[in-house]
């Protein structure tokens, strides 16, 4: 019984946090405030491995893990409160105080506010604890009770409205948040992409294989893969957004809404995004079609100048609705490559899950120096004065793409027939281009594959080797060169500080 009342007392304290939070700010309810402030913690070793095991499931592996030991612990505290009036109490308000620090201490957080969810949940839990654990000590009031029974009727009618009391303030918590959240659904179903004033140049014939197995040359929006801190995916409202331009060398400030952005010239790209955090031959590639504001327009519009103009300020950060900061080389920005401010991605307003209303995608640049999602601040300032999200977490200030390439098919340990077997993949190298693929078989000579014809430099290209496969068990390696004649190193390096390189192989039996 003392297990059950701690369990129930955990439930209170969470569910009171979720009105609480709601009116505060919704990413502090506790869960989610320990988990971002663990995150954040994260040294990139674990962030990687996490990334390797769990994949884009890492953080509902982090949810569960809170929610498991919580419930261990209000089991504990239970258990403890009936043998220590009030240590169990005390251990309650304890997790407040450590759930409150950590929300205020999240980027996003908009001040000690943040603290109160946590705080005004563990006051609740801890009450709801000493309340029924008194239930459990005292004898009933019924007749025939003797000295040692517990107060059955009292600790029952006490634990039914504790838990119909928490189940309420949870669904108000609730209900008061998806309020919000169905105003940006409908701020998002509301918007109608403008046709681009300089649209995306035809994807030539040709540069779509159609080999089964091969990642297609468009990924559609629900494929792309995802990479972000964020435990719940912002649902930012697009008509009270607003996005600041301001900083170093900015002698116009802006601040711009959704319909402002709409309202300019759109140009539309076919843009290959890249994660720092994918392993030679992972998943976290993607290539879309993009709509947005030339974002060196802007900036110049702003008074901005690149360094080698004369500009103050050689970075830009990006600042999100949900605390991440993304900082980017000006001078890259404003060489003249198609760097957007997307709003819009193959065609659709951008999906929620990447970046609504709007975001950053440059051409060359991994996701975590470039491409801020649910950007609301864009600050001009220098690599000396500040160090982005990542940079103070050790990776590379700087970070363009490295040239890779990847056998999409066959898959590895698949077991093909022997004789012609198709094999073909993708490779990338943005804002330099994919020059030629080559393949090896064993320890063999490197063969020219077949690139598929080339859409951009800032776009990969596809690739495809017709192998004559002998019987037994094969090594195929592939390896890219790009536009400057470099071809792909072999030397294998880790993801971190600033992107993994090496060959990608595949082994394969043919039968
Ligand atoms: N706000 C925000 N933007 C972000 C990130 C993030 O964690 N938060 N992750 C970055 C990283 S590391 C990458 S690789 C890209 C991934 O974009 P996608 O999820 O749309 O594929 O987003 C970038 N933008
Ligand atoms: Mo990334």
């Amino acid at each position: 019984m003392g297990a059950l009342s701690g369990v129930l007392a955990g439930f209170s304290a969470l569910a009171v946090a979720e009105p609480v939070a709601a009116l505060v700010n919704p990413q502090a309810r506790p869960v989610l405030a320990v988990g971002g402030a663990a995150i954040d913690r994260t040294p990139a070793a674990v962030k990687d491995w996490a990334i390797r095991e769990f994949g884009t499931d890492d953080k509902l592996v982090l949810r569960l893990g809170i929610l498991a030991v919580l419930t261990l612990s209000a089991l504990a505290l239970g258990i403890l409160e009936l043998r220590f009036r009030r240590s169990g109490a005390a251990g309650v308000l304890l997790f407040g105080v450590v759930g409150g620090a950590a929300a205020v201490s999240r980027p996003d957080a908009a001040g000690p506010v943040d603290a109160l969810p946590s705080l005004v949940g563990a006051v609740a839990g801890a009450a709801v604890l000493s309340l029924l654990a008194r239930r459990l000590r005292s004898p009933g009031a019924d007749h025939g009770s003797r000295p040692g029974d517990w107060d059955r009727r009292g600790f029952l009618l006490a634990a039914t409205a504790a838990a119909a009391a928490s189940a309420g303030a949870g669904a108000l918590g609730r209900a008061l948040r998806g309020a919000g959240s169905r105003d940006a659904v409908a701020s998002r179903d509301a918007v109608v992409l403008p046709a681009p004033a300089s649209p995306a140049p035809a994807i030539p014939k040709g540069a779509r294989l159609r080999i089964p197995g091969i990642s297609p040359f468009t990924t559609p929006n629900d494929d792309f893969y995802r990479v972000d801190t964020a435990l719940t995916v912002p649902r930012v409202n697009a008509t009270a957004w607003r996005l600041r331009i301001h900083g170093e060398g900015v002698t116009r400030p802006a601040t711009l809404s959704y319909d402002d952005l709409l309202r300019r010239d759109l140009i539309e790209r076919d843009i290959t995004l890249t994660c720092v955090s994918n392993e030679v031959g992972g998943p976290y590639a993607g290539n879309a079609r993009w709509l947005g504001v030339r974002l060196s327009d802007l900036l110049a519009e702003c008074g901005v100048a690149p360094p080698s103009r004369g500009g103050p300020a050689d970075q830009l950060v990006a600042r999100s609705v949900d605390g991440m900061t993304i900082g980017s080389p000006v001078e890259d920005l404003m060489d003249g490559r198609d760097a957007l401010l997307a709003l819009g991605m193959n065609g659709r307003p951008l999906p929620f899950d990447h970046g609504f209303p709007a975001r950053m995608v440059v051409p060359g640049l991994y996701g975590y120096v470039s491409a801020c999602k649910w950007i609301e601040d864009i600050e001009l300032t220098t690599f000396d004065a500040y160090d982005a999200y990542w940079v103070k977490r050790d990776w590379a200030r700087e970070a363009p793409v490295k040239t890779q390439s990847r056998i999409d098919t066959p898959k590895p340990f698949a077991r093909p027939k022997a004789g012609l077997v198709m094999v073909a993949g993708v490779a990338w190298a943005q804002h330099r281009g994919i020059d030629g693929v080559e393949v090896r078989v064993d320890d063999g000579p490197w063969r020219r594959a077949r690139p598929a014809a080339e859409d951009s430099r800032d776009t990969w290209r596809q690739w495809s080797y017709a192998w004559q496969a002998p019987k037994g068990t094969h090594t195929l390696t592939v390896r890219a060169t790009d536009r400057t004649g470099e071809t792909q190193t072999e030397r294998r390096t880790r993801t971190a500080p600033d992107g993994a390189s090496g060959w990608h192989s595949v082994v394969v039996t043919v039968e």
